[in-house]
């Protein structure tokens, strides 16, 4: 078969905002209280999205979710007008309030598990929304991002979306965040790779001062839903980088076609695990870059997100899409300058300005979900959300018309926000073709 891996990005949302509600997410707590700027943010987005689109790699788009989320807060008691539960909102629950206004929908490598017709035993493309469970204001997307994804991937003899899994810890699942695919060409059967950070038999083997938000059985379940057979292999994240601030295994690991980047802390048995990606790769020789800890410290990889590169496959070969964050690491910068003159795999780095979802602690990575799809599976896309520079020209109109340029914390009160962003979610559904999904649209 052949097929290509596209690259659907997550649109900013218009409430982008730094309220540091990801515990174990360094730079969330760290940047918690800043003054954002939604309209720079979706920005820096579409001009990633242009770049990757000129570098050749095929690239689409996800929309932002309705915030703020008022049926969140209806359940929890509050009534009225929208605009006065949103006052109300604030004043009696404000950690509700902040969740029910976070554009976290932007980081869609949480979005869901996606795995490719090619490795599935039915010969279709199986997608699981991801629960989200561990974060209250991420585990309110999954409704929304399931309607989306099953407008986008609608046809039945192609596709198969399942419900996200139960909403229970002992099922926290994060999405293509903890998960790789490994292969020869996109199209060919390969191997893939679950990551989690705790066996819920034996959660003391976890770690001990952050949440572990991905757990075994959750990967298991997808895996078995997806008809993966032995194309499945389980790997235990080392729940040291997970209390170092590693809350995803995106933050410490890259992979793409034959080749995986990670540092050498980010797994529990690693030889053991790449001798079982090895054997599923068959004769496809598995190219392995491990990145030493005396060259690259684990806190300097948390904090410069050189693992949360997106690597893409060009005509000059594998080349690595890093934050600015990486540039301005020296060990970062120094490895990566050793690294491409050894041309050990990666034959180059371009660095991106991403440092509004960079502050949130999202990187290239986050905001990208990979689908490998044959030329039948894109044509049979139920939305316009492919990108092409027609459509990116609309989405900058439309994000300068209805984005703040500065968002701060006492900002998030504003009951305007909610219409604001009715109107843009409302003016994107015709633009991307994607139907009603939103609650305020029903
Ligand atoms: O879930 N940050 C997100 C970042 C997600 C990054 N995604 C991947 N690594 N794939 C999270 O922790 C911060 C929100 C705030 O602080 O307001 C936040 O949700």
């Amino acid at each position: 078969m052949t097929a290509q891996e596209v690259n659907f990005d997550g649109l900013v949302g218009p409430t982008h905002n730094y309220a540091g509600l990801s515990f174990g997410n360094v730079a969330s707590a760290k940047h918690k209280a800043l003054t954002s700027s939604p309209q720079k943010a979706a920005l820096q987005g579409l001009e990633k999205m242009r770049a990757l689109y000129e570098l050749g790699i095929p690239q689409a788009v996800l929309p932002p979710q309705e915030r703020p989320h008022i049926p969140t807060l209806k359940k929890l008691g509050l009534t009225g007008t929208d605009q006065q539960i949103w006052e109300a909102a604030w004043k009696k629950m404000p950690e509700q309030a902040a969740a029910c206004c976070s554009a976290s929908s932007m980081w869609v490598a949480n979005a869901a598990t996606i795995s490719p017709a090619a490795d599935c035993s039915d010969g279709k493309t199986h997608i699981t929304p991801a629960n989200l469970v561990s974060m209250p204001h991420r585990n309110m997307e999954a409704p929304v991002t399931t309607k989306v994804l099953s407008t986008i991937f609608s046809n039945p003899e192609l596709f198969v979306v399942h419900p996200a899994l139960e909403n229970s810890s002992e099922m926290g699942d994060e999405g293509a965040a903890n998960h790789t695919r490994f292969c020869g060409e996109y199209g060919d059967s390969g191997v893939e790779l679950f990551i989690y950070g705790v066996d819920q038999n034996n959660p003391a083997l976890g770690p001990q001062r952050y949440p572990a938000r991905q757990t075994l059985q959750a990967s298991q379940t997808i895996a078995e839903h997806h008809q993966l057979g032995n194309r499945a292999i389980f790997a235990q994240q080392n729940p040291a980088v997970i209390d170092a601030g590693v809350f995803h295994n995106d933050v410490i690991a890259v992979g793409n076609l034959n080749l995986l980047f990670f540092h050498e802390k980010a797994f529990q048995q690693t030889d053991e695990m790449l001798k079982q990606l090895q054997s599923g790769l068959a004769e496809t020789e598995l190219l392995s870059i491990s990145v030493p800890e005396q060259q690259v410290s684990v806190s300097d990889a948390v904090s410069s997100y050189l693992f949360n590169s997106q690597l893409v496959n060009t005509e000059h070969g594998q080349v690595l899409i890093a934050p600015t964050e990486s540039e301005q690491t020296d060990s970062v910068r120094e490895y990566l300058d050793e690294l491409i003159i050894n041309n050990a795999g990666i034959s180059k780095v371009h660095y991106f300005d991403l440092r509004e979802s960079m502050r949130n602690g999202g990187g290239p990575a986050c905001l990208r979900l990979r689908v490998v799809l044959t030329e039948a599976e894109l044509d049979s896309l139920g939305a316009n959300v492919l990108y092409t520079p027609a459509l990116h020209q609309q989405l900058e109109s439309w994000v300068v018309k209805h984005y703040r340029e500065s968002l701060a914390p006492a900002d998030l009160a504003d009951p305007d926000l909610i219409n604001e962003t009715r109107s843009a979610l409302d003016e994107l559904c015709q633009i991307l073709s994607l139907g009603n999904p939103y609650e305020f649209q029903q």
